[in-house]
């Protein structure tokens, strides 16, 4: 059932991911919304199996799962990295070319290697934040931020794919970037900003005089 519902100043929100890099991304992303937050890992949540065919469908199944095992709202991100020369691949598969070791070095040189000879440059990120309530309700978000594709990859900051992706109108890939600067303006804080505007806390209120 899809329905907005906006989250009361103070309640506790689960974080629906197993990603470490994610989930320190979406708590600084919420933090300012004085909302207490505490991690699927941290309520020994399982990690729902992903059987949906897209970022919408695996973001509302973490959701749901989570909201419904601990009762109380949750949020999950399903994102991946898109490579034109590639159709849209890794794409919702992206946490899978990583491998059972969820190596990031295997996954980036199998995009390099599977795009190799093709001049088209262009990817993108796509980051659908879901958020879902016990009685099942939920509401999705996109956000997506395009840009191109850098090899070898640089920088040692972010995680998964950040140090092969050049952002539009940027010189340093997510990789070479301080959190700060990549929470300005990417994929996740697109989404975040759809859905702070209808489901979080009203921000004004938050702020010490
Ligand atoms: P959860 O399902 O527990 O949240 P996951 O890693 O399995 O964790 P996904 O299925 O959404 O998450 O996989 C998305 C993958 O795409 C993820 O593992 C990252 O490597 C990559 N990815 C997503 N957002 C990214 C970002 O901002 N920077 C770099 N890589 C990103």
């Amino acid at each position: 059932m899809t329905g907005l519902r906006r989250l009361a100043a103070g309640a506790r929100l689960v974080l629906a991911t197993h990603n470490r890099g994610k989930l320190r991304e979406i708590a600084a992303l919420v933090e300012p919304f004085g909302i207490g937050i505490v991690s699927a890992g941290e309520l020994g949540l399982p990690e729902p199996e992903e059987t949906e065919a897209d970022f919408a469908g695996n973001a509302r199944l973490k959701a749901t799962a989570s909201a419904q095992a601990a009762q109380l709202p949750a949020l999950a991100d399903d994102s991946g990295f898109c490579v034109a020369a590639l159709n849209g691949a890794p794409g919702v598969f992206s946490a899978r070319w990583a491998g059972p070791d969820k190596d990031f070095e295997v996954a980036m040189r199998r995009v390099h290697e599977q795009r190799a000879g093709v001049a088209d440059e262009r990817a993108w990120f796509v980051c659908v934040l879901s958020l879902a309530w016990p009685d099942g309700v939920s509401a999705s978000f996109m956000g997506r931020v395009d840009g191109t594709v850098a090899w070898p990859p640089r920088g040692t900051l972010g995680f998964g794919y950040d140090p092969m992706f050049i952002p539009l109108g940027a010189a340093q890939t997510y990789g070479e970037m301080a959190p700060a600067e990549k929470h300005a303006d990417s994929h996740r804080a697109r989404a975040m900003a759809q859905l702070a505007a209808s489901c979080l806390p009203d921000l004004e209120q938050h702020r010490p005089d």
